[in-house]
């Protein structure tokens, strides 16, 4: 199967070495030819906790240099996507494959609008992936990766299997879901609570457990996010803040995409995430406060960004 990830950061980068590594047919795609050159030439870095570091040379290329791919895996931040979107017709094959691993609402749609929702897959990925610099990434946190074909998709059990297994192949712990949409709003739930609050306080994903007053709005925002998910059809089950409380065990020394996006002056997936539970907690009728604060939060620190002092 041949494979492209489009997108150099920090779960692009992770995903290219591993695949890479594991023999598999796999190109990383950017669009900016003067870091394609120099990743080319100083190839992808992983870092792990335990003091480990892997120097992979994956291919990487500019979108049109790398298909026609049977699988392309879109890695870019959610405000990204729809640029990134406009470089899929030339990257898959005739009955390639997109799989989306992206945080937050709204991804699925926008690709859908540049090639159809039948060849699609969405896949959640609960792993603590840090990008130290361009290229080199710390690997924090080896979660889980569920795959499956959203609504509208066409792509069959089968597919879904073969994709499940590349990753299973580049050690990666990988389960195909047939609810897969309820699986992006359990993400959902959890990215509400812990990435705006790491990124306003600045700290790693476990730190919010010792912190009670930052962990009662974290668990007050996600639990916000299941009243709408629900109200919108989507049944989750079990308690949002036991699941906050497992990844902010699991992945607690990594810090949280958010907090990275702050941390280098990029824009923050907020849109995709607070702001959406606002938007349809709205159309249903369903008040948000916790989340809609913190999505002005998060809106005011990009934008306070050239005032800052010391
Ligand atoms: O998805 C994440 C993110 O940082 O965006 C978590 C799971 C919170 C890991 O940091």
């Amino acid at each position: 199967m041949k494979v492209a990830v489009l997108g150099p950061g920090a779960l692009g980068c992770l995903m290219a070495a591993l695949f890479r590594e594991a023999g598999a047919d796999v190109s990383l795609v950017d669009y900016r030819p003067e870091r394609v050159a120099r990743l080319r030439l100083q190839g992808i870095q992983v870092h792990t906790l335990e003091g480990g570091r892997l120097v992979i040379k994956a291919p990487i290329g500019l979108g049109p240099e790398v298909g026609p791919c049977d699988l392309t895996i879109v890695a870019v931040k959610a405000y990204q996507t729809e640029t990134a979107a406009r470089t899929l017709p030339g990257l898959m094959s005739q009955g390639g494959m997109a799989l989306t691993l992206q945080n937050g609402l709204g991804n699925l749609e926008s690709i859908a609008r540049i090639v159809g929702p039948e060849r699609l897959l969405a896949g959640v990925g609960l792993l603590g992936v840090t990008r130290q610099d361009e290229g080199r990434i710390i690997y924090a946190g080896r979660g889980i990766i569920y795959i499956g074909a959203p609504s509208g998709s066409r792509v069959s059990r089968g597919e879904v299997a073969a994709v499940v297994n590349l990753f299973r192949r580049a050690g990666l712990s990988c389960q195909p879901r047939e609810d897969i949409q309820a699986v992006l709003w359990e993400k959902l739930v959890i990215n509400v609570g812990i990435n705006p609050l790491t990124a306003l306080l600045r700290v790693p994903n476990g730190v919010l457990l010792q912190l009670p007053e930052a962990w009662e709005v974290a668990v007050a925002a996600a639990q916000e996010a299941q009243t709408v998910a629900q109200a919108a059809g989507i049944t989750l089950s079990g308690d949002p803040a036991a699941r906050l409380r497992q990844v902010c065990t699991d992945t607690a020394a990594n810090r949280s995409s958010m907090l990275q996006d702050i941390l280098a002056g990029r824009p923050t997936e907020i849109e995709a995430l607070n702001a959406q539970v606002a938007t349809q907690g709205r159309a249903l009728g369903l008040p948000t406060p916790v989340n809609d604060l913190l999505t002005r939060l998060l809106r005011a620190a990009a934008q306070s960004a050239p005032f800052k002092v010391g």
